[in-house]
């Protein structure tokens, strides 16, 4: 699903289902849509195609939740951990200068981890994970784990999915992602390396901006990338370890070099 009005991106969302869920989650996808806090969309495209491959299966990304307790705190976190995973503080300075501009990418923004090279092939519409799912059966044993936290379910449990898909790319080093909801707050930080750390305070309250920038390997072919997010189909048929908060320092000494 993409809702927009004019050109500015208000949402989008996508998620592999049985057929016999098709109108119920449909009708799902064009209610949010219609009430999101973006603002209300004058177009909403919906695109139900069915799978001609069996979706590779995937485990979840672990859970993890630091403790940054504002803004600053949070940004030095994700500057600290993207370095330690490799990323040049030039990129790092590049993402972030692309996940804080008014203008919101409707996907993902590819940025080489060294160099900081750009390297999706439309700057402006940018790169969907798209073709990922959870098996059904898992979705309310996730919703359960995470209601210890104060979040929403649905966000989180759809972040982590998709976070999951892009992590088992051999390509990606990284993802850094700042809701575009201006109300929603936590962004995460995921690797293969850290799993999916959970950032609270990325962004102040009634900030519009937002977006996801894949970190990549230096020598990766761009369309290899690109082409493993948008096309092939994915599924999480494992869960992983939803852990406790925990200060973001020790999680910083934990990452493996
Ligand atoms: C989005 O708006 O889709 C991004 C959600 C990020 C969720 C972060 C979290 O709370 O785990
Ligand atoms: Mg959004």
């Amino acid at each position: 699903m993409r809702a927009s009005e004019g050109e500015k991106h208000i949402s989008g969302a996508e998620g592999l289902y049985p057929e016999d869920e098709l109108q119920e989650t449909v009708a799902a996808y064009l209610q949010r849509a219609l009430q999101h806090d973006r603002g209300e969309p004058d177009r909403v495209v919906l695109t139900v195609e069915r799978l001609e491959e069996e979706p590779q299966l995937i485990e979840m990304q672990p859970v993890y939740t630091v403790s940054t307790g504002n803004y600053s705190e949070a940004w030095r976190f994700v500057k600290e951990g993207l370095i330690c995973l490799g990323v040049s503080g030039e990129t790092f300075n590049l993402a972030r200068s692309i996940i804080e501009s008014p203008d919101v990418m409707r996907g993902a923004a590819i940025v080489r981890a060294v160099s900081g090279v750009r390297a999706e092939p439309d700057m402006l519409r940018g790169v969907r994970a798209t073709r990922l799912g959870i098996m059904p059966g898992l979705l309310p044993v996730l919703y359960e784990a995470l209601g210890r936290f104060d979040a929403d379910r649905a966000v989180v449990s759809e972040a982590v999915v998709l976070a999951s898909k892009v992590a088992s790319s051999p390509y990606i080093v990284a993802e850094l992602c700042v809701s575009d909801d201006p109300f929603y707050t936590t962004g995460y930080l995921s690797s293969k390396n850290t799993g999916y750390v959970r950032v609270p305070h990325i962004k102040e309250k009634g900030m519009m901006n937002g977006g996801r920038v894949f970190f990549v390997t230096e020598e990766c072919v761009a369309g290899d990338v690109v082409r493993y997010l948008e096309e092939t189909p994915v599924m999480v048929n494992k869960l992983s370890d939803i852990h406790d908060i925990i200060n973001p320092d020790e999680f910083i000494c934990s990452i493996n070099r």
